[in-house]
């Protein structure tokens, strides 16, 4: 007979396996741009459970947590070795965030965390909090990974204990495992979140996509995604930031954007995901959106779509922070399909696929943002004026299947 503390351990590690060997699924409606899945990769029940409790009965006879896991969340990742690595945010119940890396074979189901979660080292100036990391595989030979390093804000009264400072840490490593951490990056912006490192040198130099913001949370007169360079990755300092992509209003990025992972190279240019926010009643809303930058001018946006690519949607819209989506990490693959690793509502990270080919061929033939209402009904118009064009078989044929069917 099984006594309290085995039982709740036989419970714990069954429910755990059940949970990491199961199988995703692709959900069946599809905008034909990309395939979302059933069940989130990661959640706070994937940590490992020697993370959380201590096995020792002597020790702790209720079986109790005793470090509690809050949230997985906004994940690097890369393709490494032939797995498929995400590098999560894991926020614990104490509200410190961590990395963590987390392997799956095919890059959509049974992610398993690595042994430890990845010691970070610090600079002379400890961070407070880290997170969102995006890895690169820099030409240079380093992987880089870049993320927020968040330190209270320094000179604030005693009764003020929310201001900080967010700014870029530099990590790289070789082998995934050991990180060298190099001094955080320089830029003319107060604040910084969301910078990101170019795959490629851009003449001769390191280049960062940046958002520069007045404060913590807010932007302000940091007005989009910026575009800067560094001689040197080692005490990376960027003197001048151009704006790229701008927040412009009434759009889904009218209050602040952000990059997400680094750009994807195709032959018809660079492939961006981004975030873009804007104010509502019920608080910020948070949806992907996409653009295409020239190959020979990475900073010259030459497509991009009207509005979002992906919003939040059911269970999605709904967490710590509700009606967001964030990402910060996706992998192509050899043979075109992308892996598209995105979290919702600051709790959860899923995973969405498509091919290079599809995405490409949504930003460049997806219309631009006309930024009035009667700019939207021309560009519906125009589809409409289009579809007119086709024969009546045709036309004919869609109907009978939408009846069949009773979608298409
Ligand atoms: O809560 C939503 C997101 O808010 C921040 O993103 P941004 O700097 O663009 O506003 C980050 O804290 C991010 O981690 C979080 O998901």
């Amino acid at each position: 007979m099984k006594n309290e503390f085995s039982q709740r351990l036989s419970k714990l590690k069954l429910t755990q396996r059940r949970l990491l060997e199961r199988t995703n699924e692709k959900c069946h409606h599809s905008n034909g741009i990309y395939t979302r899945y059933k069940y989130p990769v990661l959640t706070a029940e994937h940590t490992p459970l020697n993370w959380r409790y201590d096995f020792n009965e002597q020790e702790n006879p209720y079986l109790m947590q005793r470090f509690g896991i809050n949230a997985v969340l906004n994940a690097g990742a890369i393709k490494w070795k032939g797995k498929y690595l995400v590098m999560a945010r894991v926020e614990g119940a104490d509200r410190k965030s961590f990395f963590a890396i987390a392997e799956s074979e095919n890059g959509i189901d049974q992610f398993r965390f690595w042994d430890y979660p990845v010691q970070m080292p610090e600079t002379e100036e400890p961070d407070t909090n880290v997170y969102d990391i995006r890895l690169v595989q820099h030409e240079d030979g380093w992987v880089y990974g870049l993320f927020c390093t968040e330190r209270r804000a320094p000179g604030v009264p005693e009764s003020d204990q929310s201001s900080a400072v967010a700014q870029c840490g530099i990590a790289r490593t070789k082998d995934m495992l050991q990180w060298e951490r190099l001094p955080d990056l320089v830029t003319p912006s107060p604040q910084q979140r969301n910078v990101v490192l170019h795959p490629e040198f851009v003449n001769g130099k390191y280049a960062f996509y940046t958002r520069p913001q007045d404060g913590f949370i807010d932007a302000g007169k940091g007005g989009g995604i910026g575009f800067g360079l560094a001689d040197d990755i080692e005490h990376a300092v960027i003197h001048e930031e151009v704006l790229m992509d701008r927040k412009i209003y009434h759009t889904v990025y009218e209050l602040k954007n952000g990059l997400g992972p680094a750009p994807i190279k195709t032959e018809k240019g660079w492939l961006h995901l981004a975030h873009g926010v804007r104010n509502t009643a019920a608080g910020l809303r948070y949806v992907l959106y996409m653009f295409l930058t020239d190959l020979n001018d990475v900073t010259c946006v030459t497509h991009k779509p009207a509005g979002y690519f992906m919003a939040p949607e059911d269970e999605e819209r709904v967490g710590d922070v509700s009606n967001v989506l964030f990402s910060n990490g996706w992998i192509a693959d050899d043979d075109g399909t992308v892996y598209i690793y995105y979290a919702s509502s600051d709790t959860r990270l899923h995973v969405a696929t498509s091919t290079i080919d599809r995405l490409l061929e949504y930003v460049i033939k997806t219309p631009a943002d006309g930024f009035r209402s009667a700019a939207s009904v021309q560009t519906i118009y125009s589809i409409i004026d289009r579809n007119k064009l086709l024969s009546d078989a045709l036309l004919q044929e869609v109907s009978i299947q939408s009846d069949k069917t009773g979608h298409l």
